[in-house]
């Protein structure tokens, strides 16, 4: 489906209908620029789950939701008219076609090693901040294994080297599902970050403009206590790499449906999601 009036936004999709390379499996990033050179930038990642169907339709959702509203909302318009926004749909391919071919609750990526029976690595605890701690697992067939070391996942290390190589990201939000929730680090430690109470604050800002579109409640906090404790994910080394709004959402529902969410909950999910994801923009630019 390659025109974006006909797209159905209110269905899941495969790779394919999405228009995916899956040759040499890409990975591919959206931008969205109005013009200059290495601007400052909001990165933001769906998929890294595959069997969270929610977050990438979210995704590709907003990636629509930015080409339109660009020119009408004054606030979208002022974030693009000086920052860049980067979004990756899907950021592990291997294993959203096979939560579409074979299993629909796979999680993590599709990796095998000699030697090594299970298959796979979880994409959100193989990140080198807090690599191998609390709420990760050395066993390659648990659903938490972190791989045998940090960023060894070629998904991974894509990332890590765009964004690295970027040097001006100044934003970063990973979007997972289901418990309703908006976090920041850090996941492997409950200590708090030194940004604790701005980015408290902001997520308390950016919950409340989710909650004013279809009434959903999140709750907010670090990772570690608002969750449970995870080592090596996404926004614990942006974070620790100098991206200072690192956050992580957790979409519907809080469990009724879980990752099976119905599609009939795609667009108001996504319409809310943007609100929050807005919220966030708007305070990096000015920051
Ligand atoms: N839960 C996340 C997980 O990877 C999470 C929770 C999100 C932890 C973001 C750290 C950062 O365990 C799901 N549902 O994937
Ligand atoms: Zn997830």
């Amino acid at each position: 489906e390659r025109s974006t009036s006909s797209f159905s936004y209110s269905s899941y999709h495969t790779l394919e209908e999405i228009g995916q390379s899956f040759e040499n499996r890409s990975i591919l990033v959206l931008k969205f620029s109005t013009g200059g050179f290495q601007r400052q930038a909001i990165w933001i990642d769906t998929g890294i789950h595959s069997r969270e169907w929610i977050t990438h339709a979210t995704g590709i959702w907003t990636a629509d939701k930015i080409v339109s509203e660009y020119g009408k909302d004054c606030i979208l318009t002022n974030i693009l008219d000086t920052m860049d926004i980067f979004l990756e749909i899907v950021s592990n391919p291997d294993g959203f076609a096979f939560t579409h071919s074979m299993n629909r609750l796979w999680r993590k990526n599709k990796s095998s090693r000699p030697g090594v029976a299970c298959i796979g690595v979880d994409l959100n605890r193989n990140w080198k901040s807090g690599f191998g701690g609390n709420g990760s697992n050395d066993n390659p067939c648990s659903e938490t294994y972190h791989g045998p070391y940090p960023h060894s996942e070629p998904e991974v290390s894509a990332i890590v080297k765009f964004i690295t190589d970027h040097r001006n990201i100044k934003a970063l939000i990973s979007i997972h599902s289901y418990s309703q929730m908006l976090m920041y680090p850090y996941g492997y430690s409950l200590e708090p970050v030194s940004s604790k109470e701005e980015l408290c604050n902001l997520s308390k800002s950016a919950a409340q403009a989710l909650y004013k579109v279809h009434g959903m409640q999140y709750t907010y906090g670090s990772i570690s206590t608002t969750l449970y404790m995870a080592s090596g994910v996404t926004v614990d080394w942006a974070y620790d790499s100098g991206i200072k709004y690192s956050f992580s959402f957790e979409l519907r529902d809080t469990g009724q449906y879980g990752f099976l969410l119905p599609a009939t909950q795609i667009i108001p999910t996504a319409q809310e999601t943007w609100m929050a994801i807005r919220t966030i923009m708007i305070h990096t630019l000015n920051h």
